[in-house]
């Protein structure tokens, strides 16, 4: 079960008393593992190109911590004071769905910068245009999850822009439901959770430097989640059910080769790794506010928008599946939401106690779902207040 895994994981947790002591960056391993030698190579300090790249076949997870430059804590401006300059956001996977949509709600207001960070750059260009996206508020910058280089690439060419870093939305994902064999990430990781979890956790790990240089009142890192990872609601017990198990498999590299590609060692299943790397997101944000939300004021936060069941991620799905699901959750579940009011929900994501705590969320989830039960779910207020009131930015 996603909760065993997660109480599982969090007691695998191990930071160590510098980074307590000396507010910084030290321990970048998660789930009490260090992700692969690619990350490593990242967090310390100048190894060789030449080792990096004969470490990228290695692909082992192991049980070990690793060291990061420390970033001075950087609150030049005082919470709750306003900047004049427009925010700047990166989005990945900005190029349809959920990402779209809330690019399209920021860059609307007139008060942020969006950088849109996608694989497929005209794809990106021509979403940007049909969405009615001013030119002036949305920049496309190349990023493939899929390639651990091409996040770095991407940061690299982030940090040329010479633009700040205030929010950084971790959007994008893929969902392999039919698939009956394993495919991979260009460095060998199972495609699902290497590119939902593992590419958005480098991601994250090196931009919350720029994060935490940001002089933005509100500085946010936001992981799209989903109820389907959470087995305390009938959403989550669908089988197959997320579970990361003894995370064997991560720890093994997830190649399908000398381990298995699934987390948790078992027999390849798409769905249930999709379910696995959303509770691996959901577990990055609570981490992260845990290790680095008190030194650098930054708000982590995880998200479940509602079932946007038109969206392109269904789109490996079978045909019949296709079209039965979205009349199935807009008129039997009631959880259907349409992308704009999702993408609202998203850029509406603002600082309070700042990351969703998963088991509380469940219990909440749930109380929230009767509540709207028979009535409008695009009108969530009061929803949204309790919501708020509990957790400062989880909305349904
Ligand atoms: P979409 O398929 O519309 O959007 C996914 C986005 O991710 C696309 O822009 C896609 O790019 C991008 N993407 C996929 N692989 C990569 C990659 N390797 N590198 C960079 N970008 C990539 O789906 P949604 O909008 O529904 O999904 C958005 C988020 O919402 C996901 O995190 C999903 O898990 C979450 N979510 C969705 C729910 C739903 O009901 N739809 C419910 C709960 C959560 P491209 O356009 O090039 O394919
Ligand atoms: Mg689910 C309250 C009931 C509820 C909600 C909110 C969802 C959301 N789903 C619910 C119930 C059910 N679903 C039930 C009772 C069934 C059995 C008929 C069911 C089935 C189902 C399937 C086969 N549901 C699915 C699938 C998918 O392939 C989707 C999935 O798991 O993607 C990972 C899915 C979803 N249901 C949801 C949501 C939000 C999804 C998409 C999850 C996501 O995109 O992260």
């Amino acid at each position: 079960m996603a909760l065993q895994a997660a109480s599982l994981v969090s007691s695998g947790f191990v930071v160590p008393k510098e980074a307590k002591s000396n507010a910084s960056f030290k321990d970048s391993s998660l789930f009490g593992v260090s992700l692969s030698d690619h990350l490593k190579a990242d967090f310390s300090s100048s190894a060789p190109r030449s080792k990096r790249e004969s470490n990228q076949r290695v692909g082992a997870v192991r049980a070990q911590t690793m060291a990061t430059a420390s970033p001075a804590v950087n609150r030049a401006v005082p919470e709750g004071k306003k900047t004049l300059r427009k925010g700047s956001v990166v989005i990945t996977g900005a190029s349809s769905g959920l990402g779209l949509a809330t690019a399209k709600a920021l860059a609307e207001t007139g008060k942020w910068h969006v950088i849109m960070a996608c694989r497929d750059f005209l794809k990106a260009e021509r979403a940007a245009k049909s969405a009615g996206i001013a030119k002036e508020n949305y920049t496309i910058m190349h990023l493939d999850l899929a390639s651990l280089d091409s996040v770095r690439q991407f940061v690299d060419n982030f940090r040329r822009s010479g633009r700040p870093l205030d929010v950084l939305v971790c959007n994008a994902a893929v969902y392999l439901p039919t698939a009956k064999d394993p495919t991979f990430t260009a460095e060998g990781f199972e495609l699902s959770v290497g590119t939902n979890h593992l590419g958005h956790f480098l991601l994250s790990r090196l931009l919350l430097d720029d994060l935490n240089k940001s002089d933005y009142p509100s500085k946010r890192l936001i992981i799209v989640g989903s109820i389907t990872g959470n087995t305390n609601t009938l959403a989550g017990n669908v089988p197959p059910k997320a579970n990361l198990g003894d995370l064997r498999g991560l720890a093994g590299g997830l190649n399908g080769l000398n381990s298995s590609s699934m987390i948790d060692g078992g027999e390849f299943d798409g769905a249930k790794a999709y379910k696995d790397s959303k509770v691996c997101n959901m577990l990055t944000m609570q981490e992260f506010h845990r290790r680095f939300h008190e030194e650098t004021g930054i708000a982590f936060a995880s998200l479940y928008p509602g079932c946007i069941a038109t969206t392109g991620l269904f789109r490996e799905h079978i045909p019949l599946f296709r079209l039965l699901f979205p009349p199935f959750q807009k008129y039997i579940t009631k959880g259907f939401v349409s992308e704009d009011e999702a993408g609202k929900r998203l850029a509406q994501v603002k600082k309070g106690e700042p990351h969703i705590k998963i088991f509380s969320y469940h219990a909440i989830y749930i109380i929230c779902y009767f509540l709207a039960l028979g009535r409008e779910r695009s009108k969530l207020g009061k929803i949204r207040c309790i919501l708020e009131l509990e957790q400062g930015l989880c909305f349904i």
